[in-house]
This record gives structure tokens, sequence and C-alpha cells, in this order.
């Protein structure tokens, strides 16, 4: 099998092809060329090795976007070993159950996640070294040598050169595991290879985004999940291009800063991001210099859609990925947005609808979606059960209802345990959103069915509204805008709807909350 190395190819490859003074990445203060973030991943290759790690040991990162993390997480691609970026949201259980999973060596952790991390690191005792990315040294339990990224750079630095070399990693080679658990279950590791990354970039990077040098892309979402990394470092470094790391939560204000002091070519958010965005009053200006914005997580709602490009003046295209793919694998295409839609299978993934028994279904009616293509992870991490469930005969079943239009197009009807029938007919959840948020007073909505007094599954909506509008107007707005068995039955009014961490609205947490 051909070397490949997806560190090497992402970051020395420019440096060795002449675009080594090319901005690569800029975050607060901090700008690096091409040279400088190739010189700082190959100290940080020999700073981890120095450590002692082998080929294939996990290095888990929990810390914010930012130059640490981004030369981190290269660096280990680099060494041949494997990068597990995880949520800066996990609690201390949690974050200890996954660092313990992975099987992890060394963490490299931000100085606030200290308390969190000493209860974490007492239930993961495979954990040797702890690497803050702040001043000092954090705490660690007997056994575990703690220093910070610093002095590992500078014990990379008086290494010897030869550790500063890329590995001889092959394709299948391991590179990233990311971990996931979608709206249920526990967390579990999608393990990616090198070859992974480069199919995410000459497939959505290259063929839709059409990412070229002098773009600069900005995501809101971070580098701990799969949509993140792609957008912050796949497919920036992939093409010689510019990337903004922001080590703060994402919000509209953050957004506007670095929008106006930075002036990106690429946004990449998600469906809540957009509708906060338009929520936030910003300038019509605000994204002027924005030549697409991408939407992921979970169905962009056409009416957001629409709200948005009128306001800002920016196509969104909305694509479907998933963590087991590393990244989108279906999506509208710029100048080719169909509203409403994830649009059409991204070139190099193909895509199947089945039904229960795993017959294609034909256009026009719901089917489990289901994606091929050569960034699927080899599997889960010690879970071959769940590995063979989701992952078989090379096709991942992505847990989505889709249905196709006879000319290609693929519209997201929910989750496939989201869809309800109401009087024995498929109703689309993400259909009565949609209208829901047509209405100028609602701000977020989700729908779920709720069995009514017959034990017949009947739709309800949950709804965040701006101001003054009742159950009965809504149903009846519902009512004027879509086939009648379609209305929600009732409408509950709540401060904010559970999400997951990537911003899904989580269906599962509303009917529990609505059947207590
Ligand atoms: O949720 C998505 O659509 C997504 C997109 C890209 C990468 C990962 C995910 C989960």
């Amino acid at each position: 099998m051909d070397g490949f190395n997806a560190g090497s190819w992402l970051v020395h490859r420019h440096v060795a092809e002449g675009r080594g003074d090319r901005v690569a990445v800029r975050a607060g203060t901090t700008t690096l060329t091409y040279a400088g973030l190739s010189d700082q991943v190959a100290v940080a290759t020999a700073g981890l090795r120095g450590l002692g790690l082998r080929r294939d040991d996990r290095v888990l990162f929990v810390t914010n976007d930012d130059v640490p993390m981004f030369t981190g997480i290269l660096a280990a691609f680099c060494a041949g070993f494997v990068a597990v970026p995880v949520s800066t949201m996990l609690g201390a259980r949690e974050l200890g159950a996954i660092i313990a999973d992975s099987g992890a060596v060394a963490v490299v952790a931000g100085a606030e996640y200290d308390l969190r991390l000493r209860e974490a690191l007492a239930l993961a005792p495979g954990v040797r070294h702890l690497v803050c990315d702040g001043p000092q040294p954090l705490p660690a339990p007997p056994g575990v040598t703690s220093l910070t990224w610093q002095d590992l750079l500078a014990a990379g630095e008086k290494a010897p050169a030869a550790l500063r070399e890329p590995a001889g990693t092959v394709d299948d080679s391991w590179a990233l595991w990311l971990y996931t658990s979608g709206t249920t279950g526990a967390p579990k590791g999608a393990m990616h290879r090198h070859a992974n990354l480069r199919h995410v970039c000459e497939t959505y990077g290259d063929r839709v985004l059409g990412i070229r040098p002098g773009d600069v892309c900005f995501s809101v979402a971070k580098l701990f999940f799969a949509y993140g990394i792609g957008n912050s470092m796949f497919f920036p470094l992939s093409a010689g291009a510019a990337t903004l790391l922001e080590p703060r939560r994402s919000s509209p204000a953050v957004a506007a800063e670095r929008l106006a002091a930075d002036r990106p070519t690429l946004f990449f958010g998600v469906p809540t991001f957009y509708a906060a965005l338009l929520a936030a009053g910003l300038p019509e200006d605000t994204f002027t210099s924005v030549r697409l914005a991408t939407s992921a997580g979970e169905a962009l709602p056409a009416p957001l859609q629409d709200r948005f490009t009128r306001r800002f003046g920016v196509e969104i295209i909305d694509g479907l990925g998933s963590t087991e793919a590393l990244h989108i694998f279906l999506s509208n295409q710029p100048g080719d947005v169909r509203p409403g839609t994830t649009g059409r299978p991204v070139p190099g993934y193909d895509i199947e609808l089945r039904d229960a028994s795993g017959a294609l279904v034909p256009d026009g009616r719901p089917g489990s979606l289901h994606v091929r293509g050569a960034s699927l992870a080899l599997g889960y991490w010690q879970r071959a059960e769940a590995s063979g469930a989701v992952f078989a005969g090379g096709w991942l079943s992505t847990g989505d209802t889709y249905v196709r239009s006879p000319d290609g197009y693929y519209t997201c009807l929910g989750r496939s345990n989201d869809l309800l029938k109401a009087g024995g007919i498929w109703v689309s959840p993400v259909e009565v959103e949609s209208r829901l948020l047509e209405h100028p007073q609602v701000e977020e909505a989700a729908v779920v069915g709720l069995a009514d007094e017959h034990g017949l599954d009947k739709p309800v909506a949950c709804v965040v509204a701006k101001g003054g509008v009742t159950a009965e107007e809504l149903i009846q707005w519902c009512r004027d805008g879509l086939a009648a068995f379609k209305r929600p039955r009732r409408v509950i009014f709540l401060d904010g709807l559970p999400k997951t961490a990537t911003g899904k609205i989580q269906r599962f947490k509303i009917r529990e909350l609505l059947a207590k």
C-alpha cells in the first residue's frame, strides 16, 4: 500500500511546493504562514515523540480552538499517533469515560478544564502525560507527568532532527478518532484512516466548496466536531488556503467581530446559529466578504435559509454529513440550491434509500439513508456489535429518513425514529417545523409525535416564541399552510429547546418532557 501521511500532506507539502509564505492560520494575534506552521508541527512532532509515545498511541485533546490544539492534532498525524479531539462541553464523568475508552496515553488540555480533568483522570489510569496549553502545568495524579505545551515545544526544539520527520503511515493507518453518541447511547469512537481525510478534501472540499488558495475559512463548529475539523483544518490546508481559529464560544457577536476583522470568504454554520445571527440584528453588510455559507448538523428549514439570504445576500448550501463518514456526503451545490432539500450526493459517494427489509425504495417514498464512500470510519473502537449494525457491507446506515425526488434531490424527513404517522400517514416533523418557523413570532420549533387519548401518535409542537402568539393561532397557521392532518394538535411554549452539543434538537428529550 502507498505511503500517505495526512499531516504531511496538509502542511509540509505546501512548503516543499513553494507556498511557505502564504498565510495558513490566524488565531487572535497569532498568524502563521505555511512555513511557520510546518516548523511548529515538526517541533511538536518531535516533542510528542519525546514523551515516549509509540505508533498508534492516542493523544486526546480537550481544549479550545487555538494554535496548540491545531498544531498538536497535525503533529499527532505526522508522528503516526492517533488524535482524539473531544468536546469541551463534557462533564468530568463523560470525559473520564472517553479518555479511558480511547486508551489515551497523553492528554492535551486547557487550564480551564483542570477541575473536570482531576475527576476524569481518576477514571482513566492509562494516561501517562498531561500537557496544559496554558502557562502552568496542571495538577496531575501520581505517575502522570505534567508539563506545558511550551515545555513540549522546547523539548522538541532540542530533540534530534530525525524526530521531526513524518512517520511512514499508509492510507489505512489510524489518524483520527471522533467520539459520537448520536442523540442517545454511550459515546463510541469512530476510527478514521489517514486516507479518509484526503477523501473529504477531494470530494466536498474540492467538488462542492471549490476551495482555492485565496479562501479564508471560518467555522462556528469547533475543531472537536467532525464538521468543525473539516471546515477549519482539512479543507483550508488541503488547498493552501487560510483558516481562522476562534477560542471563544461561538456567538453572533464573536462571529461579527471575526467577519469584520478577518474577512472570511467561506462561512460554516448550523441552522440554530443562522437563526441566532438573524435574531441578533447585525448590519446587512456583515457578510460581504463571504462568497458561500454552508449549513449542516440538522436540516436547514427553507424559510430560515431564505430569510438569511435575503438579509445578508449570501447563499447557504445545506448538506448532510456524519461523524462516521467524517464529513458531508449529500449537499446542495453553489448556484444549484433547492431550498428545503439537502441537495444531491457529493461526487465520490453513493447514496441508497432502503425500506425496513433492506430493499431500495422508489423515488417519492421515504427510506432509510445509507451512504458508501472512501471516508467511512473503519468502525467504532471496541464496539463490534454497534459497528456491525451501523457499518454493514461497506455501507453506513445513517439513521436518517429521506425521500428522493425524480430529478435526484434528497429531502430530510427526520431521524428514522423521529418520523411519525398521523391518521396512518407519514408526517415529517421537519416539514411542520418549517411551517412554524415561517411565522414571524416563532424563533425555534420542534415537533414530535405524542400519543393522544386513543394511543395514536399526533404531532405536538414545542415552540420558542419571540412575542405574543397563541397556540390556537399557530395551529391555524399550520392548517393554512399544510395538509390539515399535519397540523400540531397541541402547541407548548418553552424558553429553549434541548439540543446536542452539535445543536441538533433532541426530540427524545422533548418526548420525555411531554410524557411527564
Ligand atoms: O451533522 C452533520 O451534517 C455533519 C456534517 C459534517 C460532519 C459531521 C456531521 C455530523
